[in-house]
């Protein structure tokens, strides 16, 4: 008998999604076409919107190239990651990206990413809005002084030299999410994407910058808060001064 062989791609991107309805489908074909044949996990908080259900549709349609955790509540974009993070490892994925739903990363930027990791280069590849050839479009100019000041304001006080700490598209290589102590990782918004980007700078590892244009959003709604500033903002000092060296790194140790 004929059996079916189930060729499993080593890459995965995650995208973590809340109300995605009108991106959703778009985003998800832009990844799947990429040179480096990806898969695909979407981690979806709930939406009553339906992504989740268009999501199954096109699962259909790409047999094991898709892949679903869905989630009862909307629980912020840090745990949504640690989630997809914890089911990559076990699922065994070479590396793993994550990226917004919302076009504001590029996808046409994951094989330059991912290709960082697979020839060695380095152990995370940061899409970077603030390293040479990068930028972003349209921001209105208080948004861009934030961005910046707080991208300055990290680098000062973490003394990680990574020109734009707070970007959420970026590759990993497994081995530096199966070192991290994930459940140790306490933020949910920008200041995951710091914490995360610390403790794997803590363990070692090297970070590069590959330049990207970041637009903000043009369909469906934002999720971001004051209180994301503000987690970001404290979290950042706190996670500098409040743990010493010893403990923040016995604790980042998976
Ligand atoms: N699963 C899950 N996804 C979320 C949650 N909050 C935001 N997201 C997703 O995370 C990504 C980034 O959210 P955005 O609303 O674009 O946040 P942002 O990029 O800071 O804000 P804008 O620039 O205004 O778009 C998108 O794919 C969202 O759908 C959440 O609580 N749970
Ligand atoms: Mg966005």
């Amino acid at each position: 008998m004929h059996k079916q062989i189930r060729v499993l791609s080593p890459h995965l991107v995650i995208i973590p999604t809340y109300n995605e309805i009108e991106n959703i489908e778009q985003i998800i074909r832009a990844v799947l076409v990429r040179n480096c044949l990806p898969d695909v996990l979407i981690v979806d908080d709930g939406s009553p919107d339906g992504t989740a259900a268009k999501v199954k549709e096109m699962a259909q349609e790409f047999k094991d190239r898709i892949h679903l955790l869905e989630r009862k509540e909307k629980n912020g974009l840090g745990r949504a990651y640690i989630a997809g993070f914890k089911w990559a490892l076990d699922q065994n994925y070479d590396t793993i990206t994550e990226m917004d739903a919302d076009f504001s990363h590029p996808p046409e930027k994951i094989d330059e990413l991912i290709g960082q990791l697979t020839t060695d280069k380095s152990d995370v590849a940061v899409g970077s809005r603030y390293t040479h050839g990068g930028g972003v479009v349209n921001w209105p100019w208080f948004r861009l002084f934030l961005s910046r000041a707080a991208s300055i304001y990290v680098q000062l006080i973490t003394g990680m030299g990574i020109k734009d700490p707070t970007a959420g598209f970026v590759s990993y290589k497994r081995e530096v999410l199966s070192a991290i102590n994930l459940d140790s990782i306490k933020f949910v918004g920008y200041a995951f994407q710091i914490e995360m980007k610390y403790a794997a700078y803590r363990l070692g590892y090297h970070i590069s910058e590959i330049p990207i244009l970041f637009p903000d959003r043009e369909k469906g709604k934002s999720k971001m808060h004051i209180f994301i500033i503000g987690e970001a903002l404290s979290g950042v000092f706190a996670m500098r001064f409040l743990r010493s060296y010893k403990r923040y790194k016995k604790n980042i140790s998976a």
